[in-house]
């Protein structure tokens, strides 16, 4: 039998409707700007997110990298989230890349203030690395896909702009954030000055990013994107799969978030584990057993034993993410699955909940 496959929301396979449109797509070769469906997806999220310009790139990871590249000079400190994608899976981007080093400040689901931003700026003395950019993650992977509030976004907006920093969203899934808010892309586009968003999550592209920015950002990009060997030629294929996934995937990823937050109320009903039902706001489902003394990899043994994929983010915490290729009814098993394994583990129902 297949598993349920939680693992991530990027290992959604195209759909046959999808494969239709790739394999239709019109190319031509984009290191001469000459693929129209390239250009066309380009357009189309520049125009989505408020931005005069947007690059094609193969992930969320280059997204995210040449804005720092662009966004920095070297010897450079860049602000992040401690529990941030690019401080923690990057592969160490940003000092390879870049030659940047990164300053984490510990956020609470997620999100730094303003505040914190402030006080960690660096003041202008040759001693001092130069304090040139600010990271923020929306949602927040590891903050169980928690969106950044746009209050406190507007606040560091307002304050990067006037102290002369740049601001890069990772918004690997910004997609889940407006769509379980209603804020427009548009308007998370406008307090930032480049943006990453990946096709190849929720929406459920076989491959793909889009970085977002100013032309001349884009500009630049476009040369490191070369430079790093991430030109790519007839690659329409694949942005035709973008396309297609926005326009057809984008609606229903308020589903995943209906699924997700199942999922979390399964895990929250035992004693001895923590789900932050609070930060479970779209599709990506975190449950701590360190309450309970299990072991995170220890319960994915066992739920795999049982046909259901996740995957442990630590020791202790045991991470599920919901997606375009799960059904109401895998779900359904997923839950008895989870019940299965945590009683199997000795784990009681809360308030005699059963
Ligand atoms: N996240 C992956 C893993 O790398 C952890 C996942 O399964 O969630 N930003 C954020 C917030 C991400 O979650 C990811 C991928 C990326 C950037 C990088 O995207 P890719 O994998 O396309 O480089």
């Amino acid at each position: 039998m297949t598993p349920i496959d939680l693992r991530s929301d990027t290992v959604t396979k195209p759909t046959a409707e999808m494969r239709e449109v790739i394999a239709r797509a019109e190319v031509g070769d984009d290191v001469f700007g000459e693929d129209p469906t390239v250009n066309a997806l380009q357009d189309k999220v520049a125009r989505m997110l408020g931005k005069e310009a947007a690059l094609f790139v193969s992930s969320g990871t280059m997204g995210n990298q040449l804005a720092i590249r662009c966004h920095t000079e070297p010897g450079d400190e860049v602000i992040c989230e401690e529990n941030s994608h690019s401080f923690n899976y990057e592969g160490g981007g940003p000092a390879s890349l870049s030659n940047v080093q990164l300053r984490p400040l510990p956020g609470l689901r997620g999100v730094i203030t303003e505040a914190q931003i402030q006080a960690a700026v660096r003041p202008p003395d040759d001693h001092f690395p130069r304090t040139s950019l600010v990271i923020v993650e929306n949602t927040h992977n590891r903050a169980s896909g928690a969106i950044f509030p746009l209050a406190e976004l507007q606040r560091i907006s307002a304050y990067t702009r006037s102290h002369g920093l740049k601001l890069h969203m990772d918004g690997a899934r910004l997609w889940n954030a407006h769509i379980a808010t209603g804020i427009p892309l548009h308007e998370y586009g406008a307090l930032v000055d480049s943006v990453t968003v990946c096709l190849s999550k929720g929406l459920g592209a076989p491959v793909g990013s889009v970085v977002a920015g100013t032309r001349d950002f884009i500009s630049k990009a476009h040369r490191f994107r070369k430079m790093w060997g991430g030109g790519m030629r007839q690659v329409g294929l694949l942005a035709a799969a973008g396309i297609y996934a926005i326009d057809h995937h984008l609606q229903r990823l308020q589903e995943d978030h209906r699924r997700a937050r199942r999922l979390g109320e399964t895990f929250a009903r035992f004693e001895g584990v923590a789900v932050d039902m609070e930060a479970t706001q779209t599709n990506i489902m975190i449950a701590d057993v360190a309450k309970a003394g299990l072991k995170a990899p220890d319960l994915v043994v066992k739920m795999k034993e049982s046909g259901v994929l996740c995957i442990a983010f630590s020791p202790t915490r045991l991470r599920m993410v919901t997606h375009l290729q799960l059904s109401d009814a895998d779900i359904d098993r997923t839950i008895e699955v989870i019940e299965e394994v945590l009683l199997a583990s000795g784990l009681h129902p809360k308030y005699g909940d059963n």
